[in-house]
C-alpha cells in the first residue's frame, strides 16, 4: 500500500477531527467552513478510491447508511442514577445539612454547581479509545443502544483526543436540541401543514429514536458530557471540576457555565445568575445541578436507592404548564394590525402568573388549531414572553369551533383586510380607528421617539376615550386645565406633563422622523433618512427610486415611506407639529469619526444604557444594528451577554468589551 496516501488519509482525519473539536467542542473555530469542507471531500475522495482504508472512526462515518429494524437492549455496567431533585432553598439547606453531618464536618462544603440541561441522558462507552456503545438511561439498569444516532452528533467524539486511551472509558450527559435548530424544525413542519414537537426535549428524543439515523443527522443535535461511567486504565482526579477539564480535553464538550462555590450561599448565588441567564442560553435548561467537588467526599457519601448523596438537582418553576384557553380576543395595532390575544384561566409557570398570551397572526392561531374551552401548554422562561405551545388535544370538548378572522375591526367596525400572500391582517380604518389612534400616539410619546416622559399607555388611552386628544398635534395644544380631571392625575403631575411635551420639541430630525409610526422605519432607517436627506422636505419629496438608493432601504420599505407622504392628512399633522415649534438641528454632515463603522450590543452595560451607547455611537458617526454580520466593525459585550457574542466568536468578527468603549468614546471626544 502506498505509504503517502496512507500517511494523508491519517492526516486529514487528525485535522478534520481538530478543526470539529475547536468548532463544536470548544465554540472557537479556527479554520473556514470552506477549508473544512475542501479537506472533507478530500477525505470522502480518497476513501471512495480505496474503500479498504475506511475505519468507523474516520470523520466520513458519521452517517450510516442503513436503517436499523429495532432498538437493541443495554446493560449498563455501573446503574445510571437520577437526581434528587429540590424546589425550594429548604430543600437545599437540608441537603447540605445532610451532608455536613454524614461527614461529621462543620467546614463549608465546595460544590460544583452546574446547569441542569433538558435533553436526553445518554452513556457512552470508548473501548480502547473508540466510542463502541451509546445507550440512553432506560430505566436506569437497562437502555436502548442508540449508537448509529449518536455517532451523526458532531460534538460527541468517535475517538478519544489521546495518544494513550484508556481500556474502557463511559463518559456520561446530556443529549439535546438548540433552540435555533427546534424552532427551524417546527417551522418546516408548519410549511408541510405539519404538526411540530411540543418542547425541544421531545423534538431531541423523537430526532434519537430514529432507526434511520440519517434523519437524526439532519436535526443538529449537540450534547454536554457530566459525569463518569465505568472506567478502566484511567486514574480519576481528585475533584469532579478537574475531571470535567480533563474530558473536555479528551473531546467532549463541557457546559461553559460551570462554577466551583463554597456552600449553600454560593449554590444560591449560582442558581440566581442562572435563572438570568436561562433565556439567552439558546438551549432549554430546567435548573441547576450542585454536585460535591472532592470525589473522595463523593465515595465517602456514597448512594441512597437510586441517587447520590452527594448531587442535588435544584429545579426551576416550571416553564410549561397546562391551562384552559377562555377567548381568542384581537388586538388592534399602530398600523393596523390584528394580533390575536389568548385569555387564559391564569396560571403560574416559569416564576409568573400569566392570564394572557399574544398568537402574532391568525395564521399561527389555525396552525396550532387553538379553541376556545382548549386546554393549552403555555410556556415562559425567565423573562421571555408567554407562549401558547399548543393544544393538549386529548382535553379537548366537543362541539369547539374553528377561530374566524373577523370581517370588522373589534374597536371601530372598519373592514378588515388581509392580502393572500401576507400572513397580517389590518383594520382598514386608518386613523378613523381609535385604536390605532392610540398606538400611534404611544409611538410617538415613546423613549427612542419623541421621549414624552409622564405621557404613559394608560393616559394615551383615557386621552383618546376622553376626545381630549385625537392625534399627536393635538397634544401641543394641551393645558394643565385638560388633564386634571382624568384619572390619577393631579395639578402637580399635569404641569409636569405640559412641561415634558414642551420639552419635546426640541429634537432630532432621526427622532422625529422615527416617532412618525411609518411602517417599517425603525430607528435605525430613521437615522439613514435624516443623515441622507438632512431636511424633513426633501425627505417628504423623495421618489420611490431615490428611496432605494439609500444603505439598508429595499423597495418595501420605499413603497411605506412614499404612501405614507402621499396621505394629505400625514402631511397636515406634518405641518401642525412643526407649527407647534418642533424642531431640531441640522444634522451633521461632515465625515464623523466613527462613519461607515456598524457596531453591535449584547448583554448589560453597567456605566450607560444600551440605548445610551448606542446614541452616543450614532452621534459619531457609527451605525448600530441588532444582528452580527461579517460588516459588524465591532460587537460590545456586557454583562450576560446573548448568543450575538456566539455568533461574533463564530464570524470572528471583533470583540471588546464595555471598559473599551468607554475609552474609544472618550478618545475620541479629545481629539
Ligand atoms: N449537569 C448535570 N445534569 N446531570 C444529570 N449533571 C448531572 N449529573 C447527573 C444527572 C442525572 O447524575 C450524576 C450526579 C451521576
Amino acid at each position: 500500500m502506498n505509504a503517502a496516501l496512507i500517511n494523508r488519509i491519517a492526516e486529514l482525519r487528525k485535522l478534520l477531527n481538530d478543526y470539529s473539536y475547536h468548532y463544536y467542542v470548544l465554540d472557537a473555530p479556527i479554520v473556514t467552513d470552506s477549508e473544512y469542507d475542501r479537506l472533507f471531500k478530500e477525505l470522502q475522495q480518497l476513501e471512495e478510491e480505496h474503500p479498504d482504508l475506511i475505519t468507523p472512526d474516520s470523520p466520513t462515518q458519521r452517517v450510516g447508511e442503513k436503517a436499523a429494524t429495532q432498538f437493541k437492549q443495554v446493560r449498563h455496567t455501573i446503574p445510571m442514577l437520577s437526581l434528587d431533585n429540590a424546589f425550594t432553598e429548604d430543600d437545599v439547606i437540608n441537603f447540605d445539612r445532610r451532608i455536613h453531618e454524614r461527614l461529621g464536618s462543620d467546614l463549608p462544603i465546595e460544590y460544583v454547581c452546574e446547569p441542569k440541561i433538558d435533553g436526553l441522558a445518554v452513556s457512552l462507552v470508548y473501548t480502547d479509545g473508540i466510542l463502541t456503545q451509546a445507550a440512553t438511561r432506560g430505566d436506569g439498569i437497562t437502555g436502548e443502544d442508540i449508537l448509529q444516532n449518536v455517532r451523526t452528533i458532531q460534538s460527541i467524539p468517535l475517538k478519544l483526543r489521546s495518544a494513550h486511551p484508556p481500556k474502557i472509558f463511559e463518559v456520561r450527559g446530556e443529549i439535546y436540541l438548540p433552540l435555533v435548530e427546534f424552532n427551524k424544525l417546527n417551522a418546516e413542519a408548519a410549511k408541510k401543514g405539519e404538526k411540530g414537537f411540543v418542547n425541544p426535549r421531545n423534538a431531541a428524543a423523537g430526532s434519537l429514536r430514529q432507526l434511520d439515523a440519517r434523519i437524526t443527522a439532519k436535526r443538529s443535535l449537540s450534547s454536554f458530557c457530566y459525569a463518569a461511567g465505568e472506567v478502566k486504565g484511567f486514574a480519576m482526579p481528585d475533584n469532579h471540576f478537574a475531571y470535567l477539564a480533563k474530558i473536555k480535553e479528551l473531546g467532549f464538550r463541557v457546559n461553559p457555565n460551570i462554577e466551583v462555590v463554597k456552600g449553600v450561599e454560593g449554590c444560591f448565588a449560582y442558581y440566581k445568575k442562572m435563572m438570568q441567564l436561562r433565556p439567552k442560553l439558546g438551549y432549554e435548561i430546567d435548573g441547576v445541578v450542585y454536585k460535591v467537588n472532592d470525589l473522595q467526599l463523593q465515595r465517602r457519601l456514597g448512594f441512597i436507592s437510586r441517587a447520590p448523596r452527594w448531587a442535588l438537582a435544584h429545579k426551576f418553576a416550571a416553564a410549561e404548564e397546562m391551562t384552559k384557553l377562555l377567548n381568542i380576543e384581537f388586538q388592534v395595532g399602530r398600523t393596523g394590525a390584528l394580533t390575536p390575544v389568548a385569555r387564559l384561566e391564569p396560571v403560574f409557570v416559569g416564576g409568573a402568573t400569566v392570564s394572557n398570551a399574544t398568537l402574532h397572526n391568525i395564521d399561527e392561531v389555525w396552525r396550532k388549531d387553538l379553541r376556545v374551552g382548549d386546554t393549552v401548554i403555555i410556556r415562559r422562561a425567565g423573562d421571555v414572553i408567554p407562549e401558547v405551545v399548543g393544544v393538549a388535544m386529548q382535553f379537548r370538548p366537543p362541539h369547539t369551533k374553528l377561530i374566524a378572522l373577523p370581517k370588522h375591526c373589534p374597536v371601530c367596525g372598519s373592514e378588515i383586510v388581509k392580502a393572500e400572500d401576507e400572513v397580517i391582517a389590518r383594520c382598514s380604518g386608518g386613523l378613523y380607528c381609535s385604536a390605532q389612534r392610540k398606538e400611534s400616539i404611544k409611538h410617538f410619546a415613546s423613549r427612542l421617539a419623541m421621549d414624552i416622559i409622564g405621557l404613559g399607555d394608560k393616559l394615551v388611552e383615557q386621552l383618546v376615550d376622553n376626545n381630549v386628544v385625537h392625534n399627536v398635534a393635538d397634544l401641543y395644544t394641551l393645558k394643565t386645565a385638560d388633564l386634571i380631571n382624568l384619572e390619577r392625575m393631579g395639578e402637580k403631575s399635569a404641569t409636569k406633563l405640559i412641561a415634558a411635551i414642551e420639552k419635546s420639541k426640541s429634537t432630532t430630525l432621526s427622532r422625529f422622523i422615527y416617532a412618525l409610526g411609518i411602517r417599517e422605519v425603525g430607528e435605525a432607517t430613521a437615522l439613514s433618512l435624516a443623515l441622507h436627506f438632512l431636511d424633513l422636505k426633501k425627505l417628504m419629496h423623495a421618489s420611490f427610486e431615490e428611496l432605494q438608493n439609500i444603505n439598508d432601504i429595499g423597495p418595501v420599505v420605499a413603497m411605506h415611506i412614499t404612501t405614507f407622504f402621499r396621505q394629505k392628512h400625514n402631511c397636515e399633522l406634518i405641518t401642525r407639529l412643526l407649527d407647534a415649534g418642533i424642531t431640531w438641528p441640522k444634522p451633521e454632515t461632515k465625515q464623523l469619526p466613527l462613519t461607515g463603522q456598524t457596531y453591535v450590543l449584547t448583554g448589560t452595560l453597567t456605566s450607560m444604557t444600551r440605548e445610551e451607547a448606542k446614541e452616543k455611537l450614532q452621534a459619531l458617526g457609527a451605525k448600530t444594528s441588532e444582528t452580527v454580520s461579517k460588516n459588524t466593525t465591532y460587537v460590545v459585550v456586557g454583562a450576560n451577554p446573548g448568543s450575538k457574542l456566539t455568533k461574533a466568536e463564530k464570524l470572528q468578527v471583533k470583540i471588546i468589551d464595555e471598559q473599551k468603549l468607554v475609552t474609544l468614546l472618550k478618545t475620541i471626544k479629545n481629539e
